[in-house]
């Protein structure tokens, strides 16, 4: 079942945004092919499983990855795959510098909102400096400055009990999806700010994820919309991200 918001995606969307994805090597940070867990098949998971709520109590212990000292930035962060999505939508609300960018949070949450930039930057924040790890070889050091995404669910009234994974749509075709291990750990941020500056436009403008454990194509860019779902399925191939889809592992965690 899929949640009533929740929009399917058209193949050939899927294909148009595979084309970023041209030339990766199929690796991740892990030797098994992870996938999220589907309860047809009887493959039952802490996400499938645990409310919300207790979930937050029980992960409220996860371990936090490494922040470094603001010295220790890296001069010229790359700018990686997509860096300006061909996308008409897209090139409107960056011409009118992102004023009228909403980001809608849907799907299994009591209350929808959508989110002005302002709105999510008088939201809770947190700011990290932290090493990103490129799963083609590279790494980097910056600082972000963002969101908590549980805020943000907070602020859309909270999830419902069936709630088992976040589905994150960006501009330019990507998506990824992150079960609530993920969601509820406290260095996942939906970042506005690199180094105290606004977001620049190729690291994701105007919004972007950190979910600091993960490689770097966990790191979705171009934020478009948020929806919480019971299931995976409906989205893209259905494993669960654009990046699984395309046969890196789903979890690509640490
Ligand atoms: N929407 C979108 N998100 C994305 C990508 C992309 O091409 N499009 N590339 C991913 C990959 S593989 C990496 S390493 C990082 C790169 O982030 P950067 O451009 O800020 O270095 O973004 C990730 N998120
Ligand atoms: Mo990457």
């Amino acid at each position: 079942m899929t949640a009533p918001a929740a929009k399917k995606y058209p193949r050939r969307k899927i294909i148009a945004g595979a084309g970023a994805l041209g030339g990766l090597l199929l690796t991740g940070c892990d030797t098994d092919l992870h996938r999220p867990p589907v309860l047809r098949n009887g493959l039952m998971g802490v996400a499938d499983t645990l409310t919300m709520a207790s979930q937050r109590l029980l992960l409220s212990g996860q371990q936090l990855v490494q922040e470094h000292d603001v010295s220790e930035i890296t001069k010229d962060f790359p700018v990686w795959n997509q860096s300006d999505p061909e996308d008409e939508d897209y090139q409107r609300l960056k011409a009118g510098a992102y004023v009228d960018w909403r980001l809608p949070v849907s799907g299994l949450v009591n209350s929808p909102v959508s989110l002005s930039l302002e709105e999510l930057k008088r939201m809770p924040r947190r700011t990290q400096t932290t090493m990103h790890i490129c799963e083609q070889g590279w790494s980097a050091i910056a600082q972000w400055t963002g969101a908590p995404l549980i805020s943000v669910l907070e602020a859309a009234g909270g999830v419902k009990p069936q709630a088992r994974y976040v589905m994150i749509d960006a501009y330019g075709g990507w998506y990824e999806g992150y079960d609530m291990f993920d969601v509820v750990h406290p260095q996942t941020i939906l970042a506005y700010g690199m180094n105290g500056q606004d977001l620049p436009l190729g690291n994701g403008a105007p919004l972007r994820l950190r979910v600091e454990r993960h490689c770097g194509y966990k790191q979705l860019k171009f934020i478009k919309s948020i929806q919480v779902v019971d299931s995976v399925e409906g989205f893209g191939r259905g494993t669960g991200g654009i990046n699984s889809d395309f046969g890196f592992h789903w979890y690509a965690g640490a």
